[in-house]
């Protein structure tokens, strides 16, 4: 994110509220290389950030009043009083950061009030995190201005906070974690049950590879059903199986616990998908510590087919995308994020994505599918303070 984006969001700051901000936060969105819905079942993910960043330019107030204003959003300012706000009572944009302010100060920190700007880059409904990116960086604006001393991790988990109880949508810790903690040139190899984090250098410019996004622009909610339901049913799996989390259940372990869930095929193939989701993170890790990288192709398109007929949550843009870009000679490719539309990531040599890209576009147009927007993810900082 540039100086001069810093300064816009600024100077629109003090145009809407009449004075400078105290500061300007970006937050990136992410992309996750691999570890797709196991992020509620206690496992393994590897996101990276995205150079797309929610910027926003804020000064704290005293007198319980929270001011929020949008560039990305038709509309003036929204005023809200902090004793007013109150779980699922908003469904406009203003949920996501009305409720982290309502997480901060139910955890018991003493947030007063603010006045605050927002631009984002980040996609929306793209499977990309636009929201998580919203949600840090004003829990990172706050945590700056009021002193509160909280840690990524801890920001996260407030962040998530806000989105389960305030927003009302049952997410997981990536990827706000991915928002608040990812470093440029890294992916995060983060485990979700007690936070533990490593940073992975992923740089594949330096390889001769790249990193592509499709988004297929099939925009998805994970405030509907599908997701809760899928949520539902790996926690009905773990305690079928007398686990806290499906992530107990060994990869090697795998064939006896299928057999112990009978013939509930659905339960079956959820538990299936998680189980050796864990294990494709892990081998992924493996591979790129040993310098394997071109390796992890594989097993992207194997987390593909997996998210595909076992968790049943692609859809035809997102498997014409990753059929397309393997037979264009794509060295990996997958959907990413929470599915049901969103964004897949193609892994492939660099003088392969022009005729890669080209494919894709055509396959799309030939669907009678709207045209894909398609552009390079380099591994970026993660949330910071920029002005
Ligand atoms: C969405 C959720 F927000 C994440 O928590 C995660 O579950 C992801 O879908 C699927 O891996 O992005």
């Amino acid at each position: 994110m540039s100086e001069a984006v810093a300064e816009k969001v600024a100077e629109r700051f003090a145009e809407l509220y009449g004075a400078e901000p105290r500061g300007v936060w970006a937050a990136p969105g992410r992309v996750n290389l691999i570890g797709e819905h196991t992020d509620y079942n206690d496992g393994f993910v590897m996101p990276f950030a995205l150079p797309h960043t929610a910027v926003a330019a804020v000064s704290p107030r005293e007198d319980g009043v929270l001011r929020l204003h949008s560039e990305d959003v038709e509309g003036g300012v929204t005023e809200l009083r902090l004793d007013d706000l109150a779980p699922e009572s908003d469904k406009n944009w203003t949920a996501y950061p009305a409720g982290v302010v309502w997480a901060l100060r139910e955890a018991g920190h003493a947030v007063t009030g603010a006045d605050v700007h927002l631009a984002s880059t980040v996609p929306s409904g793209a499977g990309l995190s636009s929201s998580a990116a919203l949600e840090v960086v004003i829990a990172l604006a706050l945590n700056d201005l009021f002193a509160l001393g909280l840690r990524g991790w801890q920001l996260a988990r407030l962040c998530q906070r806000a989105e389960n109880v305030y927003v009302g949508a049952p997410v997981g810790i990536m990827d706000q974690t991915a928002s608040a903690c990812c470093e440029a040139g890294h992916a995060l190899f983060l485990d979700t049950r007690d936070l533990s984090q490593k940073q992975i250098p992923f740089d594949l410019a330096a390889e001769g590879m790249r990193l592509l996004v499709v988004d297929t622009q099939v925009k998805h909610s994970h405030s509907e059903g599908e997701y809760g339901k899928r949520r539902a049913g790996c926690e009905k799996g773990a305690a079928l199986l007398g686990v806290d989390a499906l992530r107990d259940v060994p990869y090697a372990d795998l064939d006896a616990a299928l057999a112990r869930l009978g013939d509930d095929e659905e339960v079956r193939r959820l538990v299936r998908h998680i189980v050796t989701e864990n294990e494709r993170v892990e081998r992924v890790v493996a591979l790129l510590e040993s310098g394997r990288t071109r390796a992890i192709g594989p097993v992207l398109v194997e987390g593909h087919a997996s998210l595909r007929d076992d968790f049943r949550i692609s859809c035809p843009e997102l498997d014409l995308t990753v059929d397309t870009a393997l037979a264009s000679g794509a060295l990996g490719a997958r959907m990413t994020g929470g599915g049901f539309g969103g964004s897949a990531i193609v892994l492939a040599e660099e003088a392969d994505v022009d005729a890669i890209t080209k494919a894709v576009t055509e396959a799309f147009a030939a669907a009678g599918f709207t045209a894909p927007r398609v552009f390079e993810a380099v591994p970026s900082a993660g949330a910071r303070r920029v002005r």
